[in-house]
């Protein structure tokens, strides 16, 4: 992990984009708050996360706002009471948002269902009664294994709403991940569908269901409730199986809230484990509640009229905080959409921002470099006028995708918001505002309340431009209670690398005006001949070409440089008529990364490919394109087809 040289800021972009005056005249956050807030949480952090605190309902307020007594086991608002699912919620019943619309669903088939904040409420609340009718308590954990269907949403709250825990597992899990994370958790009660539709076809998730369960612990999701989504026939095994309506017919539409504490658990969630093995994050009711409002109140500058379009999985943590709980909370109005994001055609999320007048449009750049393969035609068929915020997540985005999404979706007037943060953060740490100078690829700022750094091995502050390790130096509301069952590992992955500081395992630099760069996973950093090269500094360069829409990058054991570069590229289908066969080619982007980044970054390889393996998640997993190069296994790998 030591680096023992760095190569200083190769790709320098110097293009930067002034927010409008009416941006700024409109904007929750304008720069004298901004520059308020700054220094308020500069000079007394805990005041900054109280004031943000004081802005949701508790049943009862806290003792103190951190107690950092037992660190890192820092514990938000202790003494606090109240739960996540009240002010997601139940407030809006008693509000002016009580007949606001909470949720539009779209299906893949282009069905559409809408919930008001009262209607979901009551939803909610049948599930709740037929989940403790079940016995499900406090404390008790609920296995998820849903698409994106208007029932998941109504999961997670019921689930909370009675001091149970929500354990979501991807839709597109496999039975033996579904297996394994049941067992783990101990699920009192899984929450499945019969099938969803994705890219025109019917997925059948109660056969998945089925083949988990034949080999799970006896004591592990005795009762399984099922959402008929699909309408398809499907296997019920009784008295195990129930169907979601049935269940719910004869429950009333009011429950009572569980009052927790501010640390009780909300949720676990296993991260993407694009490098590394999956591990079981939890967030409780408090702490994860402020940090998920404050800041999709702040960075996603949420106004009463906003609709807010995520296109995140619900059971990913981009789902949990900005799909679901951050928009609840504030009480706004969000999309969900069931299938595929190019189906039936590449126009198919541009439609859904034109048909429900999207304000707001958060995607990763997975979504965005596949648009852009397809082509700006596909979002100009569509007004896409009412959007005034894009957001980006997961991965770096890359100047070139960056300025496609900037020019194509917000027509170069809607701040592209590049928010840096994990599944263990449970909230945006690195962003810029609305209101912020933007620069293309790059994450902006540490938000009000971090303070993020980029550090060298020892945990020294490097100069700007040069690369180092992503840390953040104070514990913040969103922050992760805990590793499930492992004390251990949650001291020595996050804050022994470097101690006293959360190691996020990202690399970065910062450059003169405090903007961060992210350079990729520290685990996957190039070490070519004592250089340190963040992989996605040359995959930035490699997508600059006008030939490559989508490249990864490993490095290789080589015996004289220590490691030299391999790329992965799917490249543009123009190259074909431009470059006489796929060696020419290589030889023409090997070229132009030593042009791009200087004569140090070897790329020995380049191989073109239709896909790159990816996470669930949209991740892209270089562990396994080196574990396939050199021949080896990869244990907890789970790619999937699209
Ligand atoms: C929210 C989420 C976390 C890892 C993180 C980093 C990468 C996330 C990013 C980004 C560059 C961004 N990442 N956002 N890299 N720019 N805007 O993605 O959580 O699934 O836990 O992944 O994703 O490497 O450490 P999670």
């Amino acid at each position: 992990m030591t680096p023992t040289g760095t190569l200083d800021a190769l790709l320098v972009e110097q293009r930067v984009f002034r927010p409008a005056p009416a941006t700024i005249i409109e904007a929750n956050v304008k720069p004298h708050d901004l520059a308020e807030a700054t220094a308020l949480a500069a000079a007394d952090p805990l005041a900054y996360w109280e004031k943000a605190a004081l802005e949701l309902e508790w049943h009862r307020k806290w003792d103190a706002v951190l107690d950092d007594s037992d660190a890192p086991f820092y514990r938000w608002f202790p003494g606090a009471q109240g739960n996540i699912a009240h002010n997601a919620l139940d407030r809006h019943v008693h509000a002016w948002t009580k007949n606001k619309l909470a949720l539009i669903w779209e299906g893949e088939a282009g069905d559409c269902r809408k919930f008001t904040y009262f209607e979901l409420y009551r939803e909610v609340n049948r599930l709740a009664g037929a989940l403790r009718a079940l016995g499900v308590t406090r404390g008790d954990r609920v296995c998820l294994y849903l698409p994106p269907i208007p029932e998941t949403v109504v999961a997670m709250l019921a689930a909370a709403k009675i001091g149970a825990v929500h354990v979501f597992v991807f839709a597109g899990m496999s039975a033996k991940v579904l297996r394994e994370r049941i067992n783990d958790c101990r699920a009192k009660v899984l929450i499945t569908a019969d099938g969803f539709y994705r890219g025109g076809r019917l997925i059948n998730l109660k056969t998945v269901v089925d083949e988990a369960l034949a080999g799970v612990r006896s004591d592990a999701a005795e009762t399984v409730v099922i959402v008929r989504r699909s309408g398809d026939d499907i296997d019920m095994q009784e008295p195990r199986d129930l169907y979601y309506h049935d269940l719910l017919r004869q429950e009333s539409p009011e429950a009572a809230t569980e009052i927790m504490e501010a640390d009780d658990p909300l949720f676990w969630l296993h991260t993407s484990g694009a490098s590394g093995k999956p591990k079981a994050v939890i967030h409780g009711h408090g702490g994860y509640m402020v940090g998920a409002h404050h800041t999709f109140r702040t960075v996603f500058d949420i106004k009463p009229t906003d609709i807010h379009f995520c296109t995140a999985d619900p059971g990913w943590i981009t789902g949990h905080t900005y799909g679901v709980y951050g928009p609840l909370l504030t009480g706004a109005t969000v999309i969900l959409y069931e299938g595929h994001p190019l189906y039936p055609q590449a126009d198919r999320l541009p439609s859904i921002i034109e048909r429900y007048g999207a304000t707001i449009f958060y995607a990763t750049p997975t979504l965005i470099r596949m648009l852009m393969r397809y082509g700006p035609q596909y979002p100009k068929k569509r007004d896409l006028s009412t959007l005034r915020l894009l957001g980006s997540v997961g991965e770096p985005l890359g100047a070139e995708a960056w300025m496609w999404f900037y020019k194509h979706f917000g027509e170069s007037k809607c701040p592209l918001l590049d928010t840096w943060w994990q599944t263990e953060t449970g909230m945006a740490m690195i962003s810029p505002m609305p209101i912020s100078v933007l620069k293309p690829g790059s994450v902006g700022k540490a938000l009000p309340g971090i303070d993020a750094d980029v550090v060298d091995a020892a945990g020294h502050s490097v100069p700007p431009g040069q690369g180092g390790f992503l840390v953040i130096k104070k514990p913040w509301p969103g922050m992760l209670l805990g590793l499930e069952g492992d004390a251990a590992g949650y001291v020595s992955t996050y804050w022994e690398q470097i101690p006293g500081l959360y190691f996020a395992g990202d690399v970065a630099r910062r450059d003169e005006d405090g903007y961060f760069w992210m350079q990729g996973r520290a685990d996957e950093v190039l070490n070519i001949a004592g250089h340190r090269v963040g992989t996605a500094e040359v995959e930035a360069a490699l997508t600059s070409h006008r030939f490559v829409s989508e490249a990864a990058v490993i490095g290789l054991p080589d015996k004289i440089k220590g490691e030299v570069a391999k790329a992965f590229v799917i490249p543009d289908p123009g190259w074909v008529e431009a470059f006489a066969d796929a060696d020419a080619f290589g030889a023409e982007l090997r070229s132009h990364v030593r042009r791009e980044l200087g004569p140090i970054v070897v790329l020995r390889a380049v191989e073109l490919r239709d896909t790159l393996p990816r996470t669930r998640s949209g991740k892209i997993l270089r562990r396994q394109l080196r574990a396939e190069e050199l021949g080896e296994g990869v244990e907890g790998i789970t790619a999937t087809d699209d």
